[in-house]
């Protein structure tokens, strides 16, 4: 078998008109997902040293959909990008005193393509509900990666900047800055194939985004969440699946409240008997579906009155589920002060769904779904 060298790859669609074209849009989506992904580092931070607002309600809802569908629709841009530019890639070194510059380009280029993949291959499965990884948490790692692919674009588009403008300023037939041996003609014109890369993206953004976005829930094939589930909100983990269907249920459920020296203890009836509120506020998943629902329950703030927490205090919030990673979770003071932040008791002008985490759940604004705590057994203020 020959080895393939810079030489072999004929077609004059792997150009530089291309990779540049595709190359923008690429930056593009991968721009918007990294500035969306911090946002949503910073909303899982349990102390943010800059409190994370919680408005506008929808704010994450928003940032997390363009986050995960953005990230979806760089796959086929990246799979086209790296298509176009594979010749380079297999050239030879040039002269001595090059090998160093070319040597750390490629080695940029050998970083932003592997981190790119890790981000989006992370990043699928995890949308996805797979977890094949036991022994790195998805967060951080995803977090850490995208640093690193996020420097190695930078230092790829300074690099390449001139190469970028030449091919963006001309034509994109124009074969001047094609290789010598990128002649043949391929199946279809450089135009037809930047509207069938850019189709591409735009169906598998098409295809998930659904999850988000209701009017676009029958052609989201992909869409991992749809509307369905009690009051038209999906349900993430059952009950079954946490393993609380009997505690949950049980009619001797109390809700503990704790601060310092004081607890109360409350039922059902006594969360009834105090001061109900609606509002409407979307559960918005981190894996990028979201659904809005009107809820019914009381205020934070008037539980924690019974225990005379000072105002701004936050709290720690523990699910009746004995294990797994969001049984407990802070909830920082600005979120607990804010009078649209629920321990919800209904769902739809309903009792809440079992799998929706009857009898009580949190349910907050601006608040990350993985956030809002399902089950509720305690919650304790804690001035750390
Ligand atoms: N105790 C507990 N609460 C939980 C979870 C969980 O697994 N256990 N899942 C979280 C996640 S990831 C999401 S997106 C929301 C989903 O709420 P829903 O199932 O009512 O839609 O609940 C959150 N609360
Ligand atoms: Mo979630």
């Amino acid at each position: 078998m020959r080895v393939p060298t810079e030489a072999s790859f004929t077609s004059r669609l792997r150009s530089p008109a291309i990779a540049a074209r595709v190359g923008v849009w690429l930056g593009i989506c991968f721009a918007v997902c990294f500035v969306t992904g911090l946002v949503s580092h910073w909303a899982q931070l349990p102390r943010p040293a800059v409190p994370f607002p919680t408005s506008p309600a929808w704010g994450y809802r928003v940032t997390q959909g363009l986050h995960v569908f953005t990230g979806v629709a760089c796959v086929p841009l990246l799979l086209v990008k790296l298509w176009s530019v594979q010749p380079r890639l297999l050239r030879p070194l040039g002269p001595s005193r090059r090998v160093l510059l070319e040597l750390a380009e490629r080695g940029s280029i050998a970083v932003l393509v592997g981190s790119a993949v890790f981000q989006l291959a992370t990043g699928l499965a995890n949308a996805a509900r797979w977890y094949p990884w036991q022994s790195f948490s998805f967060r951080t790692a995803h977090y850490a990666i995208a640093w690193v692919a996020i420097g190695a674009l930078v230092l790829h588009v300074a690099v390449k900047l001139p190469v970028i403008r030449s091919a963006l300023g001309a034509d994109v037939e124009s074969a001047a800055l094609d290789r010598p041996t990128a002649t043949r003609a391929g199946a279809l014109s450089r135009r037809g194939l930047l509207g069938v890369t850019a189709g591409a993206a735009a169906l598998a953004l098409l295809s998930t985004a659904g999850s988000a976005v209701p009017w676009l829930r029958r052609v989201s094939v992909f869409g991992v969440r749809s509307g369905d589930g009690p009051g038209g909100v999906p349900v993430n983990t059952s009950a079954e699946r946490a393993g609380v269907r009997t505690v949950a249920a049980d009619p001797a459920y109390r809700l503990e409240v704790v601060h310092g020296d004081a607890t109360v203890r409350l039922g059902l009836d006594e969360l009834a008997a105090l001061p109900q509120r609606r509002e409407t506020l979307p559960i918005a998943c981190v894996e990028g579906w979201s659904a809005s629902g009107t809820w019914g329950g009381v205020r934070l703030r008037d539980v924690l009155a019974l225990v005379d927490a000072p105002a701004g205090t936050a709290v720690v919030l523990t699910s009746l589920q004995e294990s797994g990673p969001f049984r407990r979770t802070r909830l920082p003071g600005n979120f607990v002060d804010d009078d649209r932040t629920l321990l919800a008791l209904e769902l739809a002008g309903e009792p809440l769904d079992l799998d929706h985490g009857y009898p009580v759940r949190l349910i907050a604004p601006n608040r990350p779904g993985v956030l809002q705590t399902k089950w509720l057994a305690r919650i304790e203020v804690v001035d750390d």
